[in-house]
């Protein structure tokens, strides 16, 4: 039998996709930088499920690619060739919440937002949020450690699983919900997984934690003069306020680009250097503490030379857009280079102003685009106007290494960036990670060319 039809046999006909129109969108990632074709797309309903798929195509000596939202910039849940790409998206239950513990049980194929609209009304909400929210799935933000913007305050992906639930590459399932806040008993194998872009194991279910609805928000937007300025500004804020929540970075021509797409009208008047997003976030109305502290930090950062607040929900949401429309208006002016790196405090304004001249210097005439999570000193760099997107990365990736940075910051290494794995990983590093990746995975079924080189 084919393997389509074992497939068939074990999830359902319907459920095994091969009608070239239907496959199309599991084929390449939204960007477009990433296509290739399908042998066909399964959907899987449950853990059960997951283990028939996984068995029948290790049988056939088929490689799978799961994919969550396909909302990834890496290119880590898009086959290359001939894959079979598993789909999350019947994965989709919430179970009960447990106030008590704050934690939840959710299949891998939730959306952040439907896990957020379940949780919110209870009075509880969730560590991680992004602009992919529609579409990105709690599984693929586990399999990433997704970042986004609310790590200042609640840390990554990685500090809101404490369960989860996964099948071995030969089929095995492995259960790790129970989640007890206190067990020791070897190798922390949810930590693991997390992380490991569908490399280890498929997620099939997450236990995350749920922390309290903070309901009352106050959003600022400040200008600066320079990007040390922001950089200032921060270091001063964070100290005077418990309530900060997101710190969020971009400056004069990623702003020019958003408007031009948008529509949207100047945030404020006159045209400024960087802009600093702030986000605080309380039981009682934030926006007290945060106009005093602005009012003393304005004082202490000449280089701060104008704020707007947002206190409704309105004008928060508006104010988040300048922010949150990059990606989309990047996109829109053409296919970039997408870099997501991150890069110590003492080195940011540095590589701030010198990463524009080093992706010129690799492609001529380039315009490089840089916005990001501040506080993290994580930044997007997208490059638009060329297409060596092979000469950019390589000029950008090994300048940050030089700073001692990371060449991923969250998204990920993905098929896009194996060749620079050893910029941010000794040799010894790679050695254990590929042989872990053998030890679970000796047939190379899981997403091969994804994090090491073929
Ligand atoms: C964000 O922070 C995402 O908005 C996307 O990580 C970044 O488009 C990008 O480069
Ligand atoms: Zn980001």
């Amino acid at each position: 039998m084919t393997l389509e039809a074992d497939l068939s046999d074990a999830i359902g006909e319907r459920h095994v996709l091969i009608d070239p129109s239907v496959t199309a969108s599991y084929e390449s990632d939204w960007t477009r930088r990433f296509v290739g074709h399908a042998r066909c797309v399964v959907r899987p309903g449950d853990i059960r499920d997951v283990g028939s798929v996984l068995q029948l195509c290790s049988r056939h000596g088929v490689a799978v690619v799961t994919q969550g939202g396909n909302t990834g910039l890496v290119g880590g849940s898009v086959p290359r060739g001939g894959e079979v790409v598993l789909s999350t998206s019947r994965m989709g239950d919430i179970g009960p919440v447990d106030v008590v513990t704050g934690q939840v049980t959710v299949g891998a194929g939730v959306t952040l937002t439907a896990l957020q609209q379940a949780i919110r009304p209870l009075g509880l909400d969730f560590g991680v949020d992004f602009a992919a929210r529609d579409s990105a799935t709690i599984g693929g933000l586990v399999s990433t450690n997704a970042g986004g913007e609310r790590v200042l305050r609640y840390g990554t992906m990685r500090q809101q699983v404490v369960g989860l639930e996964a099948v071995l590459a030969d089929g095995s399932p492995l259960s790790r919900l129970e989640a007890l806040p206190k067990e020791n008993t070897g190798y922390d194998l949810v930590g693991l997984l997390t992380g490991s872009e569908g490399t280890l194991a498929v997620i099939t279910a997450v236990r995350v934690r749920l922390w309290p609805l903070l309901a009352h928000r106050t959003v600022a937007l400040l200008a600066l003069e320079t990007t040390g300025a922001a950089l200032e500004a921060l270091a001063e804020l964070k100290p005077r306020l418990g309530s900060l929540e997101a710190a969020e970075l971009f400056l004069a021509d990623g702003l020019a680009l958003v408007r031009d797409h948008t529509g949207l009208p100047a945030p404020m008047a006159g045209e400024h250097v960087a802009y600093l997003l702030v986000e605080c976030a309380d039981r009682v109305d934030p926006s007290e503490a945060l106009l005093e502290a602005l009012g003393e930090v304005s004082t202490l950062v000449p280089g701060l030379v104008d704020i707007v607040v947002g206190e409704d929900a309105r004008s928060r949401r508006d104010l988040w857009r300048y922010r949150e429309a990059h990606t989309e208006s990047i996109n829109a002016n053409g296919v970039p280079v997408k870099l997501d790196v991150a890069i110590p405090h003492s080195q940011l304004e540095r590589a701030l102003e010198e990463l524009p001249g080093i992706a010129a210097a690799a492609a001529p005439g380039a315009r490089t685009i840089i916005f990001g999570h501040l506080n993290e000193g994580n930044l997007h760099v997208n490059v638009l106007g060329t297409s060596d997107h092979q000469g950019v990365s390589e000029a950008v990736l090994r300048y940050v290494a030089s700073l001692h940075g990371s060449i991923s910051a969250e998204h990920g290494i993905g098929r896009a960036k194996t060749q620079w794995l050893s910029l941010s990983r000794s040799a010894t590093e790679i050695a254990a990670m590929r042989s872990i990746k053998t030890a679970l995975d000796p047939g190379q079924v899981l997403n091969p060319g994804v994090i090491f080189k073929d």
